[in-house]
């Protein structure tokens, strides 16, 4: 274990969705870094990896991209499992669940026990989102309405005083609109908890929303793996099961300071109980 020439950060299973390749966003060369750091004996890809919406509408694919889906295929033969579950973004590979391409599976969802015998429910979680679901023109209108506010705001306070009426309060607006993000964002965790409950498994493990976190909500284990357009973020299972947020961009130049130590990447993984 002398020479660590070259050495990678070695997991157990590594979750990470929401990379939005095909889209200006997507961090696919932080990603692609990200990806050749690891090691690990399981990989799931838990949806809207490539965006299919966006690419429909204007192609847009650099040489990162196409790295990283030729890094992913490379680990795929060299022996990593890998499981892809389709998002929203990237439903049209939802036409292929049950199938193997290139050594990776695509399954609609999927069952996972850590080291330490938790059961797993692994879903992107698009179904849990109600404003997708069910009105996907409100959150159009929604984006529409804060470009437009933030421009006119100052006009409109103009002619609020010409006819005497109050200051209307922009940043009031704002933080109602947070308060709105937030609860949105506890009725998705709570909604994606009680079928995760329903299915009797102890947590989820689940993207989409873009907001790494790891809690309990009620008895269920929440953990969402973030993404790769703003947060860089992946989750983890260390050889004794437990699981770890990973953000690349506080982790990337203290690699030697990630939670258990370096090991050399042909080395054999840690065993359950050592290190
Ligand atoms: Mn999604």
């Amino acid at each position: 274990m002398n020479d660590l020439s070259y050495t990678a950060k070695v997991f157990k299973t590594v979750w990470v969705s929401d990379v939005h390749l095909g889209t200006k966003g997507s961090r696919a060369k932080e990603f692609l870094e990200f990806l050749k750091t690891i090691e690990c004996e399981k990989i799931f890809l838990v949806g809207d990896i490539v965006d299919g919406w966006q690419l429909s509408k204007r192609w847009y694919w650099p040489q990162t991209h196409n790295d990283v889906v030729q890094k992913i295929l490379e680990k795929a033969k060299r022996g990593t499992e890998i499981i892809f579950i389709p998002g929203n973004h990237d439903e049209v590979a939802r036409d292929f669940i049950g199938l193997t391409m290139g050594g990776i599976k695509v399954k609609d969802d999927d069952i996972h026990f850590t080291a330490d015998g938790k059961k797993f429910w692994v879903v992107h979680g698009d179904l849990f989102d109600n404003v997708i679901q069910h009105a996907r023109w409100l959150a159009y209108i929604g984006d529409w309405a804060y470009v437009f506010l933030l421009k006119t705001n100052a006009v409109f306070n103009a002619i609020r005083r010409l006819f005497k009426l109050p200051y209307w309060s922009l940043s009031q607006y704002l933080k109602s609109k947070v308060k709105l993000a937030v609860s949105f964002m506890s009725a998705f965790e709570k909604s994606i908890a009680t079928e995760t409950r329903r299915r009797g498994c102890d947590g989820v493990i689940c993207g989409h929303i873009h907001k790494a976190e790891m809690k309990m909500v009620e008895d269920i284990m929440y953990a969402n793996d973030g993404d790769w357009v703003e947060s860089m973020t992946a989750l983890v299972e260390n050889f004794d099961g437990k699981l770890e947020i990973i953000e690349w961009s506080k982790t990337k130049d203290t690699s030697s300071q990630w939670g258990c130590g370096l090991y050399p990447a042909n080395s054999e993984a840690p065993k359950k109980n050592g290190t």
